[in-house]
């Protein structure tokens, strides 16, 4: 697997680095900030969509897929960030949002307003349901809900039809089902190639495939909507899809020895499906970005946080690592611009063992099999931001949550804390580079606050700082490099039921490489005898330290939140 020693950095480029003061991150930003990631070492960067969009989704509702919108910059300055990643071996893997465009797309705009065009099949355009007239209460073609809390169906009077978007109203999804439209977006994915990026990232790409017909999905309970998401996730034409696309966009450049790597984003895959995603021998992507370890400590929704126990994270995250085995390749990740800062999330809530947390969940998490992503920021354990009220957050999917749950009857109090723990803008607060005004990401007014604890928590502080966290994410990322069996070994989880402990070896070879990891506020003990036993092996007694969090560590203690790593 040529990307199991890669890490990848992913940036959300409007909170990033602002290069001409207008309070949003740009193209030229990222640029001046090239020499920070190679010091960090990573060598793939994902940047999140920069093309011409409404920003109703922040750039995932894109109207020109082949332009950069002027907010970030130019395809000039997109040159010139390829260029200046290449130039320090890094490799550029630009975010493609194919499922759906923006409603202003010219697409959409000739489908909707253009009798007999083509394009009217180019989206789901359904009639009102059987015998209900256009327009009435539940005469949508189907029941579903969409991710961001309102009817999967818009109804357009001047056609007197509904189209589906899953999305928000303004993101249409595109139907996968029409040949040209893929064939459109191939071309579109051949021409950036050209144009020299190295990857994508295949945004909810699992959901393009739907079950037909269209129909009613299991109705929620407590909700007048039905669950689609088993009618579209991962339907019937998903791999097929998956197969034509590496065949008609990557095969080509492949065969020239170009190296490009496909992320696919897939909410809702099981580990079958995974591996059948990434097993090489299907030539379909290499690795999935899935969630279901984003699922521990919620309940119905991100926005209903339940307590959680670290058996709980381990299960699933061991079950990952096993299912997939040799064959199949998966994201290692805790954050992404959708997700809730991760030390906020399963770190400490104790200050003083803030950046100690950061450190010992980044070692939990990289040194399992798969490739690590780092989402901007987490690198030097940047928190979740200290919203008080509704009104400061802006993202369509949670001001859609409270406008719905209002609708249903609660008062703004009473989801406000849910709201704020589990609101995507926690992650997309700007980018915390020094103690100064604004964090340094900005010379005028941010477009959304910068954290207050940006005066502790900055990129200044740590990057010559040898103890913190960033020093200790580059470590990390060295390691994958310099350590096979950290790219390449088996995984063996050990422990599974410490509610403190994260135990596992990785092997590969006579390489044998003890984690452990204490994920919590409270020394723990570990009894090197009963792990070995695990494996049926005489009594463990580790005296070669690979890395470790703490001063002079000791295989059979770990403080609150130490990591150490051991040759067995
Ligand atoms: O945030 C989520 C809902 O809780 C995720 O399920 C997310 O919506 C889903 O994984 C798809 O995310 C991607 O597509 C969305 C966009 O809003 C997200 O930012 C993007 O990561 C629509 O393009």
């Amino acid at each position: 697997m040529r990307w199991a020693t890669s890490t990848v950095y992913q940036i959300y480029p409007r909170s990033f680095a602002d290069s001409d003061g207008d309070g949003v991150g740009d193209l030229p930003g990222i640029i001046g900030k090239l020499d920070y990631l190679q010091h960090l070492g990573v060598d793939v960067v994902w940047v999140s969509p920069f093309y011409p969009s409404p920003m109703v989704d922040n750039g995932y509702d894109i109207s020109d897929y082949q332009d950069v919108d002027p907010l970030f910059g130019t395809l000039e300055d997109v040159d010139e960030l390829i260029a200046g990643l290449h130039a320090r071996n890094m490799v550029l893997v630009i975010d493609v949002v194919i499922n759906h465009t923006s409603a202003a797309h010219p697409w959409f705009v000739e489908s909707r307003t253009v009798p007999e065009t083509p394009k009217r099949d180019w989206y789901w355009w359904r009639p009102p349901r059987e015998g209900m007239p256009f327009g009435a209460p539940g005469a949508e073609p189907t029941n579903w809900v969409s991710f961001f809390s309102e009817s999967a169906w818009e109804a357009d009077p001047g056609i007197g039809e509904y189209y589906l978007h899953l999305f928000a109203r303004d993101q249409p999804d595109l139907n996968w089902e029409n040949p040209a439209v893929r064939q459109e977006l191939y071309a579109m994915m051949r021409w950036w190639l050209d144009r020299g990026v190295d990857g994508f990232r295949l945004d909810v790409i699992n959901v393009v495939s739907k079950d037909l017909p269209l129909r009613d999905g299991e109705p929620l309970p407590g909700s007048p909507y039905g669950a689609g998401f088993p009618l579209f996730t991962c339907g019937p034409r998903i791999h097929e899809f998956m197969a034509e696309l590496h065949q008609e966009v990557l095969a080509p450049y492949r065969a020239t020895g170009r190296e490009v790597l496909t992320v696919a984003e897939t909410p809702g895959a099981t580990t079958a499906d995974a591996v059948l995603f990434t097993d090489p021998g299907r030539a379909e992507v290499d690795m999935v970005f899935q969630f279901e370890h984003m699922a521990v400590g919620r309940g119905v929704s991100r926005f209903d946080p339940t307590p959680w126990t670290l058996p709980q994270l381990k299960a699933v995250m061991h079950r990952w690592q096993q299912d997939l085995g040799a064959t199949g390749w998966n994201s290692l990740y805790w954050n992404n611009h959708d997700q809730p800062r991760v030390v906020s999330r399963f770190g400490s809530g104790r200050p003083e063992y803030r950046a100690a947390s950061a450190k010992a969940l980044a070692t939990a998490l990289h040194l399992q099999r798969g490739t690590p992503y780092v989402y901007q920021g987490e690198e030097l354990g940047m928190t979740n931001y200290p919203f008080t009220g509704v009104e400061q957050l802006v993202d369509i999917e949670s001001v859609n949550h409270l406008a719905s749950r209002m609708a249903a009857g609660s008062a703004p109090e009473q989801v406000l804390a849910g709201l704020i723990e589990g609101s995507r803008d926690n992650a997309r607060t700007p980018m915390q580079w020094d103690a100064g005004r604004h964090g340094g990401f900005t010379s005028g007014t941010p477009w959304l606050p910068v954290n207050p604890n940006h005066e502790v928590i900055n990129a200044a502080a740590q990057v010559d700082d040898p103890a913190s966290v960033f020093s200790w994410y580059r470590a990390l990322i060295a390691l994958r490099r310099e350590l096979p069996v950290v790219a390449h070994g088996d995984f063996v989880p050990l422990a599974s039921e410490d509610q403190q402990l994260w135990a596992f070896l990785r092997r590969l070879d006579d390489a044998r490489l003890l984690v452990l990891v204490n994920v919590s506020d409270e020394p723990v003990a570990v009894d090197l005898t009963a792990l070995s036993q695990e494996l049926g092996e005489s009594p463990w007694q580790p005296t070669d330290l690979v890395l470790g969090t703490h001063e002079s560590p000791a295989p059979t203690t770990l403080r609150p939140w130490e990591a150490a790593l051991w040759w067995l």
